[in-house]
Order: structure tokens, then C-alpha cells, then sequence
């Protein structure tokens, strides 16, 4: 028999997540701008980023750990670079206030940079990402997270789950967008597996032994793998590179010492990058726009899809219908404010 389900609209999804927030005492703008993102992944039935990372969020509240009513403060470094000090609360409230900033001066420049440091990141990276290819410009974010993951080869733990999203802006159509994390699935795949009672596939993670395991209680006390050997491995510490030590602030490692043991979301720092195809491209931006869509077709046609394509038919049914999410989240969900 097929588990039990629960239809909530957007709205509901939305009012839920923020009345959570706030009745765990996060300010009310920190709370909107979370409900958004959080409706925006149930929406588009990122099961792994969506309602669940409620859960997470008020672990995080009830732990002390996240600054509750945090004033994210923008600086204007450089004409292509801003900086967003999170100063210790959740991260979605530090992008939109920093988001403008990186789009005009990307617009104006060609090319511009937002750093957004100290700040307790949980969310999918795609919402970002469309955010900035709706004002017609490429984007990457990319951040870290804990240190859960073990290079190719090694054995311990060294990186962080490290997502990196791409979009590509689309005039009249949903822009090009992947966002996937750099270890072999995100965490919080795993433990969606570990609470439907399910095995994940070898090739995930090590048990705390260094043996792989099928068990998702087992890898989550052990180690995660890398996404495609050494490829995903360096790109991992790319990601530590650039969205850590380039930006001033936290790698996976010094995130997961910063936790001390409170197996919170990870605290560290974000790094966007905006780019004009109209301005790299000149003359040429036009052909250009043209070639990437005829690219995107002979992907198409062929009956392959495009990253992405699965989320945006979510997110029209999403629209029409609800959402459906499993009872027992609902009910986990319900008992965060004692109902
Ligand atoms: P997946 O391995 O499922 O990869 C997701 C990406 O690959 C999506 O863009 C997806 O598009 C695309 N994709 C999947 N299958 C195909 C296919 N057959 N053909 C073409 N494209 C495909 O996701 P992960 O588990 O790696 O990551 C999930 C989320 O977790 C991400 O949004 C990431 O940002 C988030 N995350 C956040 C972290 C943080 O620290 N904040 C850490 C790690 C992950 P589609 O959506 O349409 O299926
Ligand atoms: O799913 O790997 C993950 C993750 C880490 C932080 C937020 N999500």
C-alpha cells in the first residue's frame, strides 16, 4: 500500500513554514524569507530541500545556535564585488538583500561577485540562481557545508556536501538550471532513505568502518563519497576554495568544528557570480542566445531532458494541484509547535 499523504496548497505550505519560524522566535523577515524558499522546494517537489529542512531550521533555533533576528549588513567592496554579512542568522534573508547589488553591477559591468558570509545555510541553490537569470544574466552559486564527504582515495572525511548551481537566462522560457551537490547525493537524501526506511544505492557512502553501505543510519555515522570519483572531488575543493578560503570565511572542516557537536545546519559562507551574456557577447550575443537554444534542442529532440525540466512540470502541477507530502513529515512538522 502506497504511504499516506497529505494535500497542502502553496499558501498552506508557506504559512505553515513561517508560522513555525516565528513561533520558534525567528524574526518575521528571516521567517518570510525562508517560507518562501522552503514552498518554492516543496513546489517543485525537491523532496530533500522542501518542508523537511523545517525540521532542521527550528533544531537549529532550539539549539541556540542560529543569531534570531540577525540584520544582514551589505558592504560595497569593488565595483564588481559585494559582501553580505549574515552575522550568524539563516542565509536566505543575506541573499535578498544582497541580490540587487549583484545584478546591477553585473548589469553594468559584464561581470560582479556577491559574498555572503557567516551565515547558516540549509536551502537548494537553484532559487538564487533563477533569481539572477530572471534579470537576463548567467549565474553560479556554490557554498560548503560540513566535512562529510572523503576525497577520491582517501578515507576520511574532508569536504562538504558543496553544492554548485548554474543558470543560463532563456528570454520567454524557464532559464537552463542544474544545481546538485558534489558528493554522490546530498545529506539530506540519505536521511529522507533513513526515515522512509529505505536502503540507498552503493556508490552513496561508508559505513563508520570505511566499508560502502546500503544502510542510511550507517552512512550517516560514517562517510559520504564523492559524485563521480576524482571529478566531483576536485570540484569539492573548488568549491572550498572559492565559497571558503577566497570569500574569508569558514571550509567545511572549520563549519563542522564550529558546530561543536550540535549536528546543526552548517555555518559558513556563499559565494554568487553574475555574468551578461549581452555584454561578453557584443555583437555576437545574439547569435550567441541562438546557438545555446539550438544546443538545448538537439538535447531535447533526441528524448533527453534538460536539468531542471523535472522541477519546472512540479512546479506547474504544483500550481494547479498542491502539494502532496508524506503524514508522518506533516505530523513531525505539526509537533515542532506542539499541535
Ligand atoms: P541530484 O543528484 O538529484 O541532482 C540534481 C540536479 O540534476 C538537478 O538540477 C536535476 O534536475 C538534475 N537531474 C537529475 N536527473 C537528471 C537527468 N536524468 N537528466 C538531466 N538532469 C537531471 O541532486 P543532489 O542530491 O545532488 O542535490 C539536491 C539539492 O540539494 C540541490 O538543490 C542542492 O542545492 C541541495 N544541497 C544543498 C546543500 C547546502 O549546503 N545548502 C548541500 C548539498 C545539496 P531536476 O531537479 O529537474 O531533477
Ligand atoms: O543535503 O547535504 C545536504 C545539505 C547540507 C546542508 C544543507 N543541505
Amino acid at each position: 500500500m502506497a504511504d499516506a499523504t497529505v494535500n497542502l496548497s502553496l499558501a498552506q505550505v508557506h504559512q505553515l513554514s513561517a508560522d513555525t519560524l516565528i513561533h520558534h522566535g525567528l524574526a518575521p523577515e528571516h521567517a518570510q524569507s525562508i517560507a518562501r524558499v522552503i514552498t518554492a522546494g516543496q513546489r517543485d517537489e525537491c523532496n530533500s530541500h522542501g518542508l523537511y529542512r523545517l525540521i532542521s531550521c527550528v533544531d537549529a533555533i532550539r539549539k541556540g545556535k542560529v543569531a534570531l533576528g540577525a540584520v544582514p549588513e551589505v558592504e560595497d567592496v569593488s565595483p564588481a564585488i559585494t559582501r553580505v554579512d549574515a552575522r550568524f542568522g539563516f542565509s536566505q534573508l543575506a541573499f535578498e538583500r544582497g541580490v540587487e547589488c549583484l545584478i546591477s553591477k553585473a548589469q553594468a559591468i559584464g561581470i560582479a561577485a556577491l559574498a555572503i558570509n557567516n551565515c547558516y545555510h540549509f536551502s537548494a541553490l537553484w532559487p538564487e540562481v533563477e533569481r539572477i537569470a530572471d534579470a537576463g544574466l548567467a549565474a553560479l552559486a556554490m557554498t560548503p557545508s560540513h566535512s562529510w564527504v572523503v576525497p577520491a582515495g582517501g578515507t576520511k572525511p574532508v569536504y562538504g556536501t558543496n553544492p554548485i548551481a548554474f543558470a543560463w537566462p532563456r528570454p520567454g522560457k524557464h532559464p537552463y538550471v542544474f544545481d546538485f551537490a558534489t558528493s554522490a547525493t546530498a545529506r539530506g537524501e540519505i536521511e529522507l532513505h533513513r526515515r522512509a526506511g529505505k536502503k540507498i544505492p552503493l556508490g552513496w557512502a561508508l559505513d563508520a568502518g570505511g566499508q560502502p553501505t546500503e544502510d542510511p543510519q550507517e552512512a550517516l555515522r560514517g562517510a559520504m563519497l564523492a559524485f563521480g570519483g576524482h571529478k566531483g572531488s576536485a570540484l569539492s575543493a573548488m568549491i572550498e576554495l572559492m565559497a571558503g578560503a577566497m570569500i574569508g570565511d569558514m571550509l567545511s572542516k572549520q563549519s563542522q568544528e564550529f558546530d561543536e557537536g550540535a549536528q546543526v545546519t552548517p555555518c559558513h559562507g556563499e559565494l554568487l557570480l553574475a555574468f551578461s551574456p549581452k555584454m561578453f557577447g557584443g555583437a555576437g550575443a545574439a547569435l550567441g542566445a541562438e546557438r545555446a537554444e539550438a544546443m538545448f534542442d538537439s538535447i531535447t529532440s533526441q528524448g533527453a531532458r534538460l536539468p531542471s525540466q523535472r522541477r519546472f512540470e512540479a512546479r506547474r502541477r504544483s500550481a494547479e494541484h498542491g502539494v502532496s507530502i508524506p503524514e508522518a513529515l506533516y505530523k513531525d512538522v505539526l509537533a515542532l509547535t506542539g499541535c
